[in-house]
């Protein structure tokens, strides 16, 4: 069966259509208004070997947060709708990533129950016209909408772009191990029966 899901989220103050193969090879089409947010999702999916097509329109004469947030959320929502019974998956994924001077490490649970947990210490408050903070608040959403258990910490690193670049690769990589199928997994992988 795809493991695949279309959402369609409309809010008084973002309007989202998000579209997730996980079983993708990394194509993307992502346009959020947000520039920084579009880098990030692009190379999420390419190294996730996602393919994902994103379009919002947010408030950005507000600022980018609402934006940020509820692509967030609808990237949860898709991971969770197109895992469906989770059958067969990993479940856990994680991954350490070095990018340039950044080293960061993701750990990731797709058991059901949303925790998160961020370690990452940016060092200037934007990143270009984008708020770093911001990486913070789109995991957050993200591990909430998916009901995934999520720690992110950096190791160290210096430059912002370089950190939540890294995030987002590390998450990308964590995200394809804890998706991917192992075939000695023959139901769902918790002793419960369901997650
Ligand atoms: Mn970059």
């Amino acid at each position: 069966m795809a493991r695949t899901a279309t959402i369609n989220r409309k809010t008084s103050e973002t309007d989202i259509q998000l579209v997730l193969n996980v079983d993708g090879t990394g194509e993307s089409d992502v346009s959020t208004g947000v520039g920084f947010l579009d880098h990030m999702l692009t190379l999420f999916a390419k190294h996730g070997a996602f393919d994902l097509n994103v379009r919002a329109s947010g408030d950005l004469h507000v600022d980018q947060h609402h934006t940020v947030e509820d692509v967030g959320i609808c990237l949860g929502m898709a991971i969770r709708e197109a895992l469906g019974d989770k059958a067969g998956i990993r479940r856990y994924g994680h991954f350490t990533l070095p990018m340039d001077e950044v080293l960061v490490t993701a750990a990731v649970d797709l058991g059901g129950r949303p925790y998160f947990v961020f370690n990452v210490d940016f060092h200037t408050p934007k990143i270009g016209d984008f708020d770093s903070e911001l990486v913070e608040d789109f995991w957050q959403a993200f591990s909430v909408a998916a009901a995934v258990n999520l720690h992110i910490m950096a190791h160290y690193g210096r430059n912002s772009h370089h950190l939540a670049e890294g995030v987002f690769k590390c998450m990308a990589r964590a995200m394809r191990m804890a998706t991917s199928n192992d075939d000695r997994i023959l139901g769902v992988p918790s002793t419960k029966g369901t997650l």
